[in-house]
């Protein structure tokens, strides 16, 4: 079906748009289905399906192409009222940061995750290839697992290169909700997308009221065993 909010607007644009109509702030991470994560293009397909009216947007990251492989391009196609992030977390050097970031958009994915430690120019060759083919890019800047105290201790310095090379959007954690706070209050204008919600401790409505835009919801709800059921409550509750 054409979609012509879809049509007209950025990835940015586009989150928001959607965001509005759906009345959710929540992407699925989708790494697992019912916590296995082999599954064929049409339990992936019918999984979406049932939760496409609660959330903005899927996640889908190395272990699910992977798996999936070049069907990667099939499931995407299959879906118009959502954007989809490819999360391969890339950390390499500038000139094969962009040939992994000009696969992606030829995926069809809409935007891409990078680790912001790699610094302005890897940064700025995955942000020239979005550019040339209407995506977006993701800069990892904190995160949410034990262990990453190192990363995060240099949230504003990764923030920073990530924003010279062009970058407008940040991962920061859920469950470490000061973080999310100190970054909104330094760059007002950015795309927060933060993970760590329910399976690792991170609560729904504290990192949107410290200034997150959109949630990356996991197990909580591919996990859940009525996964529609679990969308709709976690949407419902990001909606304040
Ligand atoms: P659940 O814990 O199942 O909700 O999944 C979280 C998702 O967010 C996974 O796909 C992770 O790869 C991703 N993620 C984190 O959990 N922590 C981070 O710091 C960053 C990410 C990410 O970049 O999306």
């Amino acid at each position: 079906m054409f979609d012509l909010g879809r049509f007209l607007a950025s990835f940015r644009e586009t989150l928001d748009w959607l965001s509005l109509k759906k009345k959710s702030r929540v992407v699925v991470a989708l790494d697992t289905i019912g916590g296995r994560s082999r599954f064929q293009e049409g339990e992936v397909v019918k999984l979406i399906d049932s939760v496409s009216d609660a959330i903005v947007g899927v996640k889908l990251g190395l272990p699910f192409y992977l798996n999936l492989g070049p069907s990667t391009r099939d499931v995407i196609k299959h879906f118009q009222d959502l954007v989809f992030i490819a999360d391969w977390k890339t950390a390499d050097v500038p000139h094969v940061t962009r040939l992994i970031f000009e696969k992606i958009f030829d995926l069809g994915f809409n935007a891409g995750i990078i680790h912001a430690f790699t610094g302005t120019k890897s940064m700025s060759e995955a942000v020239n290839a979005a550019r040339s083919r209407g995506g977006d890019v993701i800069a990892v800047v904190a995160m949410s697992h034990e262990g990453s105290e190192l990363v995060n201790s240099q949230m504003h310095v990764l923030a920073d290169m990530a924003v010279k090379a062009g970058v407008g959007c940040f991962v920061a954690p859920s469950n470490n909700t000061s973080l999310i706070q100190e970054l909104r209050a330094k760059h007002p204008s950015s795309k927060i997308f933060s993970p760590g919600v329910g399976a690792q401790g991170g609560e729904v409505k504290a990192p949107l009221r410290m200034g997150a835009d959109y949630l990356i919801v996991g197990r909580l709800i591919t996990d859940a065993p009525k996964p529609d059921d679990a969308a709709r409550r976690v949407a419902g509750e990001s909606w304040i």
